[in-house]
């Protein structure tokens, strides 16, 4: 158990209607009662009570609940203390917290100590960290079910799996003479292939859906002139990028956070692709091409009242050779205009008058990323679970050989390995839990 009891402000910095101040330590409790002059805060209720600081002045009045160890989010004794909000009172509380003895805490020290306590695992925590920057409903969703432990389960469930074939492994090296039998060698592969396809369609529900997570980022590109800064103005409904009808007004990419449907997403408008002598130009044209890679989703503008050129052909090749496996939307610019604009190589998806109105293509958007959430399959939500996972696979992949040529140390080596990666996404795998496996399914020595 840790010693020193921790604060902080809750909530978020500026001016709204209450503030959180939260202490977890042994020293909670003396600190609220020093505080409040009030001896009696019974768990789990709300005690109306004035705040003074340590030279007895009044602060405010709040109210404070303690949440007694060990049921408390840290497992320590935890007090919070709801006080009005703004700039003042609560860094005023919290001083006052300080002078009595505790410590200002880190960021994310709260959830540390649950983890360390038991109380999360770091799945858990992770999911927590996530779900408070979470850019859509959607994603808040998948991260409450994980806060809640769904990942958990999963995880907990492979990790389980792999430690009972280990204990087989294991088992045979220490006790038995001879090799593993070859119809248990058979079952052993099936289950290890079951396990890695599991794995395998986690990894690839989890990248499809790494945009949802991470909001969406939305790129809109083209020939120079054909509308793209026009578009983003009216996404955004101001006068952000400047429009005129010379060709390479924009020149640097601009990017703005904008809210489409129920996702927070980051809009790009980029410089016009063309073939350009002019250096800053083709600067931008290169980030251009960049803001088409760092995508999900793209934007393909062309200009309806001009006839089709080369360059089009050319933008089309671009893009597809920048945007794969990236959802393309290819949208015919300016219908207000007289239509010379004739092709059967590009399949549009919609038309629109930027000038005018979008909500066509808001409609599209909203579609395409709501779309990426249909299957329920688990997913991971940080690059250091899906390394795990994929080092997990690995290990898997590497133990069939010596598992079929009976090399068990090497074939316990690997699947020491996988578990430990699979351990890592929740909590660290210790070799108790495989003794306790190993005896307990086998009666060894009775
Ligand atoms: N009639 C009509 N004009 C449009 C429409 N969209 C854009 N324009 C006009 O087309 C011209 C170019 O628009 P921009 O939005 O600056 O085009 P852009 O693609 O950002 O151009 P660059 O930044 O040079 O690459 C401006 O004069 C706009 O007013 C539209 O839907 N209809
Ligand atoms: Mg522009």
């Amino acid at each position: 158990m840790i010693d020193d009891t921790i604060a902080a402000i809750a909530t978020a910095n500026g001016i709204g209607s209450i503030a959180i101040i939260r202490l977890s330590g042994n020293d909670a409790l003396r600190i609220i009662k020093k505080l409040s002059k009030k001896q009696n805060f019974s768990p789990r209720y709300a005690t109306l009570t004035n705040i003074y600081d340590n030279k007895n002045a009044l602060i405010d009045e709040a109210i404070v609940i303690h949440f007694e160890a060990p049921h408390s989010f840290t497992a320590e004794h935890v007090v919070e203390i709801q006080c009005h909000g703004g700039f003042i009172v609560a860094q005023s509380i919290l001083k006052a917290c300080v002078a009595c003895g505790a410590r200002l805490a880190y960021a994310g020290e709260f959830s540390k100590r649950a983890f360390f306590n038991g109380r999360i695992d770091l799945s858990e925590a992770e999911a927590i960290a996530q779900l408070i920057e979470a850019k859509s409903e959607d994603a808040a969703k998948i991260l409450a079910q994980q806060m809640k432990g769904s990942l958990k389960e999963y995880i907990e469930q492979v990790r389980d799996d792999i430690i009972h074939i280990l204990a087989y492994s294991e088992v045979s090296i220490d006790y038995a003479e001879e090799d593993l039998p070859a119809d248990l060698v058979r079952q052993i592969k099936e289950k290890l292939d079951a396990l890695k396809a599991s794995l395998s369609r986690t990894l690839q529900a989890s990248r499809q859906r790494e945009g949802l997570m991470q909001g969406f980022k939305v790129a809109i590109v083209g020939k120079p002139n054909v509308g793209k800064s026009s578009l983003l103005n009216k996404l955004l409904n101001y006068n952000r990028a400047i429009v005129s009808e010379i060709a390479g007004t924009t020149r640097d990419t601009i990017e703005e956070q904008v809210k489409i449907g129920t996702h927070l997403i980051r809009i790009i408008d980029t410089a016009g692709i063309r073939q350009a002598n002019d250096v800053i130009e083709k600067i931008g044209i290169e980030k251009s091409l960049e803001a088409i890679e760092m995508s999900d989703i793209v934007v393909a503008l062309f200009d309806s009242s001009r006839e089709i050129d080369s360059e089009d052909a050319q933008i089309v090749s671009l893009i597809t050779s920048h945007a794969q496996n990236k959802k393309v939307i290819y949208v015919k610019n300016k219908i207000d205009l007289t239509s010379k604009f004739f092709t059967n190589t590009i399949d549009f998806d919609i038309e629109i008058n930027s000038k005018d109105n979008v909500d066509l293509l808001i409609e599209f958007l909203k579609n395409s990323m709501d779309t990426t959430n249909t299957s329920d399959e688990m997913m991971l939500i940080s690059q250091r679970q899906i390394s795990a996972v994929e080092n997990t696979m690995q290990n898997i992949e590497e133990s069939f050989f010596p598992l079929e040529t009976q090399e068990l140390e090497i074939f316990s080596f690997h699947l020491n390995e996988a578990v430990k990666e699979m351990a890592s996404i929740t909590r660290p795998f210790e070799n108790d839990e495989m003794l306790d496996k190993m005896f307990g399914s086998f009666c060894l020595g009775k």
